[in-house]
């Protein structure tokens, strides 16, 4: 598929979308949203992609929320169907069975903060910026945000962020877990490349079935959940990289996994 606001290159097994709208500072609308959906159900049906990493294109932003020239004039009927495509693909990237990883290059606003948090995992620059700014445009946030980074940060952390519409920086992001680490600007693609290496020679099944067994397992009750976690690790029993990872580390060698 063809593209206009994404770029979309697959290299060793790693996909990295680039959302690249430099004229709005990557900021979402309709149409980016909907790229970004096939974009992901690309990543989802292409076996030889095993990590899909999201940046954004310049130094600036790595998207700066909503569109919101887009959504100023939507009656509600128009921001609900709106709301419900943002919804759909970010359940869509955050339930994807492969590793994803926002490198937050810039601001990551409204709509930027909430596509980084259905990623697994979140790579920022010491010149990142994130926030949930909707309030100061008489919003609050419809992509998952008050969730998710409740999930995240604590409720009390979320509520300050979301009432406020503060930003913070990387430092503070990282400090209050909203990302997992930080980098100078000039080596966050690099990194981010380097730990997506790390993840394409892990054994696939089984990260599918961690981030499975994460993912759903946890709005479920403490039993349920590990009953959960247990299913998962007894199915990865069924692979051979299990065998291989077992019988490498007996035979003291490294192992060499297929994904099967
Ligand atoms: N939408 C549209 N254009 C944007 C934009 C955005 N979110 N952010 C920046 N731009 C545009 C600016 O209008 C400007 O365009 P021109 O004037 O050059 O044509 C260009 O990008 C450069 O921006 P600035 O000139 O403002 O650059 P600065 O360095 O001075 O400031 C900034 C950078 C990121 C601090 C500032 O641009 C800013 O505050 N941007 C808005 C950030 C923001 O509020 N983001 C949250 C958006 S709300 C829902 C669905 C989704 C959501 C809610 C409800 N439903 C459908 C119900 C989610 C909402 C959001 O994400």
């Amino acid at each position: 598929m063809d593209y206009k606001n994404l770029l979309f290159e697959v290299e060793e097994g790693i996909a990295v979308i680039t959302f690249n709208r430099p004229k709005a500072l990557n900021a979402m609308n309709t149409e980016t949203m909907k790229e970004l959906m096939a974009a992901v159900i690309d990543c989802k049906n292409d076996e030889s992609i095993k990590v899909l990493i999201l940046t954004g294109a310049g130094e600036k932003a790595f998207v700066a929320g909503a569109d919101i020239a887009e959504m100023q004039n939507l009656r509600p009927k128009e921001a609900l169907a709106f709301m419900e495509l943002g919804h759909e693909t970010l359940r869509l990237l955050e339930t994807l069975p492969k590793p994803s990883i926002a490198a937050v290059n810039g601001f990551a606003l409204g709509g930027g903060t909430e596509i980084s948090m259905a990623c697994d995992i979140r790579f920022a620059s010491e010149t990142a910026r994130f926030g949930q700014p909707e309030i100061l445009i008489g919003l609050i946030p419809g992509w998952g945000g008050t969730q998710r980074l409740s999930r995240l940060v604590g409720t009390g952390r979320a509520k300050e962020l979301v009432m406020s519409g503060e930003q913070i920086d990387a430092k503070r992001a990282y400090e209050i877990g909203l990302v997992n680490r930080v980098f100078p600007p000039d080596q966050l693609l690099a990194e981010t490349k380097k730990f997506a290496r790390k993840l394409t020679g892990m054994p696939g099944f089984a990260i599918k079935m961690a981030k499975h067994a994460i993912n759903f397992g946890y709005d479920l009750s403490l039993d349920n959940a590990t009953r959960l976690e247990m299913e998962c690790c007894a199915q990865c029993f069924s692979t051979d990289d299990q065998k291989e990872g077992m019988k490498a580390f007996l035979e003291k060698r490294k192992p060499v996994y297929t994904g099967s």
